[in-house]
C-alpha cells in the first residue's frame, strides 16, 4: 500500500487550550466565568470546525474591486471572500466587539471579549483587522462624544459598531497613513475645507486603508489655516456611503497586492470632497485618535498570540502523525525541544497581551489605580512590539516543523507565516513603538510600576522553580531598567547614540 501522510487537524480551540482556560479560571470571578464559558466553547468549536474548514476551502479566493458598472458609472465595489462574509455574521452574533461595551463582566469584560477575539482570529483570515478598527472607533467615539445623545452623529455610529445584529452592524476603517508617512503621521497632506453650507470636506489621498468595505472611518485632515505637524490635524468621522448609497466623495484607486493579509482588502483612496464631521475640536488629531491606536494595538498583540497558538496546535498534532526514523516526531527529543521553545514563547506572548487587556478593562470600568494607569500606557506598546516580532519568529519555526509540507501552499501553513509578517508593521512599527514606550516612560513615571507588577506576578507562581526563574528575570529586568534610566537622562530618545552608530 502506498504511503500517504495524514494531515494535521485541530479540535475545539477552547477545550484544547490549557493556557487560555487556566488564565480565565484565575482572573474571571466564578459567576462571570460560568456565564462566559458556553459562548467561549461555542467559539472554540466554530474556530476548530466550520470556520477552519471554510478557511482551507477558501484559500484561493481574494477580494475583488470593480471600479465601473456596465454603463460607465464609477461604483468602486469590493467583494470580499466567502469566509469573510461568514466571519462578519459570527462576529456580530457572538459579540466579538459588543462584549467589551455591554460590560456584563464589569472590569473583566475586556478579558472575556479578548478571549473571544483570541479564539476567533486564526480561523478568519484576519477578519480581526476590521473588527479591531471597529472596536477602536467605538472607544474613540465613546471617549469624545455623548453616545447616548440620539441627536449626536456618534450615537448612531456607536450603536452600529457595537451591535450584535448582523443586519445592523457596521465596521470602521482607520485612515491615517498617507504617502508622506505612516510613522510620521503629522506630515499628512489631506486638507479639510469648508463648503458653502459650512460642512467640512476632505481632499487628499489615504495610502493604506484596510478593510475598505467598512461603512465608516475615523481619519485625519488639516483644517484650512492650521499649522503643519500632528497638532494641526483634526480627527474626523466619515461615512463611506451617502444617503443615496453612492460613495461619499471617495474613490478606491486600487487594492494593494500584498505579501500577506491577502483576504483583507487594503486600498488606496482618493478623498475628493468627502463629507466629514469633526469628532473633537479642530486640532490635536493625533492625540484625539490615540484611544483608537491603543485599542487596535491591543488587538494586534492578542492576535499575534492567537496566530502563534494556532501554528503550534497544528505542529503538535502533526508531530504525533509524522513518523521519521522509526518513531513519531513527538517522540524525538530535539523536536520536542523545538515545540517546547515555541510554546514558551507563545505562552509568554499570551500573558503579556492579556496583561494589557486586563488593565484596559480596569481603566474602562473606572477602577484602575494611578500606578496601573501608568503601567497600561507602557504595556500596550510593549505588548504590541514584542508579540509582533515573536509571531514572525515562532511561525517561521512552525513552518519548518512541517518540513517541505510547511512550504507548500495548499497545506494552509504558509498563510500563517505571511499573515504574521504584518503584525510588527501596521499599527506602528517596532522602532516607532519603542520610541513611544520611551516617551511614555519619560512623561508618565518610572519603570518601578512595571517591575513591581512583574514582581507581584512572580510571587504568585505555582511552584518554586518557576518562582526562582521569575526572580532571576526580574533581577535582569531591574538591571536593564537602571541602565535605561541613566542613559535616558543623558539622551532621552537615544538621538545622539543613534546618530553616532549611523555615522
Ligand atoms: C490583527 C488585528 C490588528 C489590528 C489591525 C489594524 C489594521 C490597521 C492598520 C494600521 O496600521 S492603522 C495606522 C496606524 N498608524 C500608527 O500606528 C501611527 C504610527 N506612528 C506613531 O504612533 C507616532 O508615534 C505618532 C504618529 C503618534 C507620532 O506623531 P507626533 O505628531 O510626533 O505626535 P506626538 O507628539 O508623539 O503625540 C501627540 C499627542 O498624542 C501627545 O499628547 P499631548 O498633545 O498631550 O502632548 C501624545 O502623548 C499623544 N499620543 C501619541 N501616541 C499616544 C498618545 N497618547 C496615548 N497613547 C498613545 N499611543
Ligand atoms: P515608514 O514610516 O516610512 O517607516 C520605514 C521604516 O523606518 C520602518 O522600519 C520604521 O520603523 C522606521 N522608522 C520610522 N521612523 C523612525 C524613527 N523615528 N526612528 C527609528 N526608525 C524609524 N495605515 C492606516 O492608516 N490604515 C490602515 O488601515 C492600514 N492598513 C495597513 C495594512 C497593511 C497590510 C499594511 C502593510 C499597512 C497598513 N497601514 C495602514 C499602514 C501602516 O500603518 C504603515 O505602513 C506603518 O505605520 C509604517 O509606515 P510607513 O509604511 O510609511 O513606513
Amino acid at each position: 500500500m502506498a504511503f500517504y501522510q495524514a494531515p494535521p487537524s485541530i479540535g475545539n480551540q477552547y477545550d484544547d487550550d490549557r493556557v487560555l482556560r487556566s488564565f480565565l479560571k484565575r482572573v474571571l470571578p466564578p459567576e462571570v466565568h460560568r456565564e462566559a464559558e458556553p459562548g467561549l466553547r461555542e467559539m472554540g468549536e466554530l474556530a476548530g470546525g466550520e470556520l477552519y474548514r471554510l478557511q482551507l476551502e477558501d484559500r484561493l479566493n481574494e477580494p475583488k474591486l470593480t471600479q465601473w458598472d456596465a454603463w460607465g458609472h464609477r461604483i468602486d465595489q469590493i467583494e470580499v471572500t466567502p469566509l469573510w462574509k461568514r466571519a462578519a455574521r459570527i462576529a456580530s452574533e457572538q459579540g466579538v466587539v459588543a462584549t467589551a461595551y455591554e460590560k456584563r463582566g464589569g472590569a473583566v469584560s475586556r478579558v472575556h471579549q479578548f478571549a473571544l477575539v483570541y479564539l476567533f482570529d486564526a480561523s478568519t483570515d484576519v477578519y480581526t483587522c476590521p473588527l479591531a478598527m471597529t472596536d477602536g472607533a467605538a472607544k474613540t467615539l465613546l471617549s469624545h462624544r455623548d453616545v447616548r445623545d440620539e441627536k449626536d452623529f456618534a450615537a448612531r455610529a456607536f450603536a452600529r459598531l457595537t451591535s450584535r445584529n448582523p443586519a445592523e452592524a457596521w465596521t470602521s476603517g482607520q485612515w491615517m497613513t498617507e504617502r508622506t508617512g505612516g510613522s510620521d503621521v503629522g506630515l499628512s497632506e489631506t486638507e479639510a475645507r469648508k463648503d458653502a453650507e459650512g460642512n467640512y470636506r476632505l481632499h487628499g489621498t489615504k495610502w493604506f486603508t484596510s478593510a475598505t468595505t467598512s461603512q465608516m472611518a475615523l481619519t485625519l485632515g488639516r483644517p484650512e489655516g492650521n499649522p503643519p505637524g500632528g497638532r494641526g490635524l483634526a480627527l474626523f468621522y466619515v461615512e463611506v456611503f451617502g444617503p443615496d448609497g453612492r460613495m461619499n466623495g471617495i474613490e478606491v484607486n486600487r487594492l494593494k497586492d500584498k505579501l500577506g493579509t491577502r483576504k483583507v482588502p487594503t486600498a488606496e483612496l482618493t478623498l475628493a470632497g468627502a463629507l466629514a464631521v469633526p469628532v473633537k475640536g479642530l486640532a490635536d488629531g493625533i492625540r484625539n485618535i490615540a484611544p483608537m491606536l491603543n485599542v487596535t494595538r491591543t488587538w494586534n498583540a492578542v492576535c499575534a498570540a492567537a496566530g502563534m497558538r494556532r501554528g503550534i496546535a497544528l505542529a503538535r498534532d502533526y508531530a504525533r502523525r509524522r513518523v521519521q526514523f522509526g518513531a513519531p516526531l513527538s517522540d524525538k527529543p530535539l523536536h520536542i525541544d523545538t515545540l517546547a521553545d515555541l510554546s514558551a514563547e507563545a505562552e509568554g506572548a499570551f500573558h503579556l497581551a492579556f496583561r494589557a487587556v486586563e488593565l484596559l478593562g480596569r481603566e474602562e470600568a473606572g477602577v484602575i489605580t494611578e500606578s496601573e494607569a501608568r503601567l497600561l500606557r507602557l504595556v500596550t506598546p510593549l505588548a504590541k512590539l514584542t508579540t509582533g516580532k515573536q509571531a514572525v519568529t515562532v511561525l517561521s519555526e512552525v513552518l519548518e516543523c512541517f518540513g517541505g509540507a510547511g512550504y507548500v501552499e495548499d497545506t494552509g501553513i504558509p498563510r500563517l507565516y505571511r499573515d504574521a509578517q504584518v503584525l510588527p508593521i501596521w499599527e506602528g512599527t517596532t522602532n516607532v513603538l519603542s520610541l513611544d514606550t520611551l516617551r511614555a516612560l519619560q512623561k508618565e513615571g518610572p519603570l518601578e510600576d512595571l517591575l513591581a507588577d512583574i514582581r507581584s506576578l512572580v510571587a504568585t507562581a505555582p511552584d518554586d522553580a518557576l518562582r526562582k526563574a521569575g526572580e532571576a528575570a526580574v533581577a535582569a529586568a531591574t538591571h536593564a531598567a537602571r541602565w535605561l534610566a541613566t542613559t535616558f537622562q543623558k539622551d532621552p530618545l537615544g538621538v545622539e547614540a543613534g546618530a553616532r552608530r549611523f555615522a
